[in-house]
């Protein structure tokens, strides 16, 4: 398997509209999520790097489309968070409308990686979300985050709640607990995404 160094990712530009972003080879994985699900710290926490991507107690804090670039013709895109109640709706109507524009027209676009609070998981717009990353035939791999806030028990109840809840959707999808700060499934994403950048490679789909 190749292995990628993830600390060596480095930043390559944002965009706030989906017709301007300038780079047309290669696969792109996204960040998406609930505002302050953990999305931006998700990514440091993967590329060992504290501000490679901007976080902040404040939910709303990703505003543009960010680009990060693993390694040539593999990029991490992290994505504005959606559906915080605080964020005025004006900006919360322009970040939706990235957030889906992106992810119905960007060919680029192979997987999704889905963050859920462990302690809120599948909310209204994930489901929506899932359900559009269906129908595009993009992966997803769902992470229920800040697990570090639940004890191991209250962690199980709520991995296979999740699990019982997507079998509903009769598509597979794969879920693991994650937690940044207590550093909880990064070598598990890193697989992942390992398998996910081999397969592209494979099928020189680009
Ligand atoms: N306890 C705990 N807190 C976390 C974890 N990951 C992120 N946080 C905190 O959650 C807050 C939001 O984190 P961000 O990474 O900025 O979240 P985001 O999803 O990028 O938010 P937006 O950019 O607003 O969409 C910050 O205060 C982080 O420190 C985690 O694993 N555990
Ligand atoms: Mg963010």
């Amino acid at each position: 398997m190749n292995i990628l160094n993830y600390h060596k990712t480095k930043f390559l530009k944002s965009f706030s509209k989906i017709t301007d972003i300038e780079f047309q080879d290669g696969v792109e994985i996204a960040f998406i999520g609930y505002s302050n699900s953990g999305k931006s710290s998700a990514i440091n926490a993967l590329t060992n790097q504290k501000k490679l991507a901007r976080f902040s107690k404040i939910p709303g804090r990703t505003q543009l489309i960010n680009f990060f670039e693993v390694v040539s013709g593999f990029r991490i895109v992290d994505l504005p968070g959606y559906g915080y109640a605080q964020v005025p709706s004006l900006i919360k109507n322009k970040l939706k409308k990235i957030i889906y524009n992106y992810l119905e027209t960007r060919r680029q676009l192979k997987c999704l990686v889905l963050l859920m609070d462990i302690r809120h998981p599948l909310k209204l717009l994930d489901e929506k979300i899932i359900n559009v990353a269906i129908h595009n035939k993009i992966s997803i791999l769902l992470l229920l985050s800040k697990c570090d806030k639940l004890k191991i028990n209250q962690q199980k109840i709520q991995f296979y709640k999740v699990c019982k809840k997507l079998n509903l959707l009769k598509d597979s999808f794969q879920v693991q607990l994650f937690s940044s700060s207590k550093k909880i499934g990064i070598k598990e994403l890193k697989l992942n995404l390992n398998q996910w950048y081999e397969k592209y490679i494979t099928l020189k789909n680009f």
